[in-house]
């Protein structure tokens, strides 16, 4: 049984940086409990509030953001945070070295059902003399990531790491501690199941038409295989499910509003899931680039995602270069 600190020390992680995520895995377990308490503890429900994005604020989403914020906040290695529920970046200590981006709790339309959420979280380190309040201290490509990961709150709680060496998962175990519960995670390459908002579809490129229409033909189709559908609606659940058996997740660009790249955000959401990915030998792309090459321009930015078995993705990118 080996606990995340050790394991993390096994690996000879920079000191600094177990630290922090020490912090964030703090943060994690107080989230776990106020989810384990749900309705108990009053947490269920909306506030009156609007986020950044427009979209209404659940009473979690405003709790799990404060719990990250305030123990991020302590620690003196962080220069400041950037969270999808917060409008500006939020500066710590000036001499602090790590950025932390983070969705504190993702798939939060879930909340309210009892099914599963998560927290991701990007680590990036300050360029020296960038100032922590400043938008643009936190615009780096995701390439520049020093570690990246979620906490899944469903059944168990599990946190899925890479620091850049490889993805491990570690579940929450009664007696507070994050335990190695499986290393060095790799996705199959194929895979015959799919996760994508079907109810979309009308607004996709032709491009994305054209692939799910083959996956859908199945065995009658030039796939020559039967695929099954999921859906969680929570980006956490879906790429832990890829994660553990492979399969392809897509929130593509849609028409609804074109100005905008996707729905899913790239700092919160796209990046470090895109780390985790590429990790475990996936492949994560916008369609037509890795997301991770993304240059943001904006916090808040939105990108198009897909991301999976690596065969799978390679189909899909080749419906995207040449137009069926
Ligand atoms: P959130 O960060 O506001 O929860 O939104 C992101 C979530 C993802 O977890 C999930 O993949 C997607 O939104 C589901 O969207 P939809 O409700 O359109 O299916
Ligand atoms: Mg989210």
């Amino acid at each position: 049984m080996q606990l995340l600190s050790q394991f993390l020390k096994h690996q000879k992680t920079d000191e600094q940086l177990v630290d922090l995520i020490a912090t964030l895995m703090v943060a994690c377990k107080e989230i776990a409990l106020q989810l384990r308490e749900g309705e108990l503890a009053g947490v269920l429900g909306t506030t009156s509030n609007t986020n950044v994005q427009g979209e209404t604020q659940k009473k979690l989403d405003v709790i799990a953001n404060d719990v990250l914020k305030k123990l991020l906040l302590d620690n003196p290695l962080v220069a400041g945070l950037a969270s999808e529920e917060e409008d500006d970046p939020v500066p710590g200590n000036p001499d602090g070295r790590f950025l932390v981006t983070f969705d504190p709790l993702d798939g939060s339309s879930n909340i309210d059902i009892n099914v599963s959420v998560g927290t991701i979280f990007s680590v990036l380190e300050r360029t020296p003399g960038e100032d922590p309040a400043l938008h643009a201290t936190y615009l780096q490509n995701g390439r520049r990531q020093v570690a990246a990961g979620y906490v899944l709150y469903g059944p168990s709680a599990v946190l899925a790491l890479t620091t850049g060496r490889g993805v491990n998962f570690f579940t929450l175990a009664h007696t507070g501690d994050f335990i190695l519960t499986r290393e060095n995670i790799k996705i199959p390459t194929q895979t015959r199941e799919f996760a994508i908002n079907m109810s979309n579809q009308r607004h996709w490129e032709p491009a994305m038409k054209s692939y799910v229409g083959d996956l859908l033909l199945g065995s009658d189709g030039p796939r020559g295989k039967n695929y099954n559908m999921r859906w969680i609606a929570s980006m956490v659940a879906e790429v832990h499910r890829v994660l553990t058996r492979g399969g392809i997740f897509s929130y593509p660009w849609d028409a609804r509003e074109p100005a905008k790249p996707g729905k899913l955000r790239l700092m919160y959401e796209g990046n470090p899931m895109s780390f985790l990915i590429e990790q475990a030998d996936g492949i994560a792309s916008t369609c037509y680039a890795p997301i991770m090459d993304v240059q943001p321009a904006e916090i808040h930015e939105r990108v198009s995602v897909a991301l999976g078995s690596r065969e799978e993705v390679e189909i899909l990118l080749s419906y995207h270069n040449t137009e069926k």
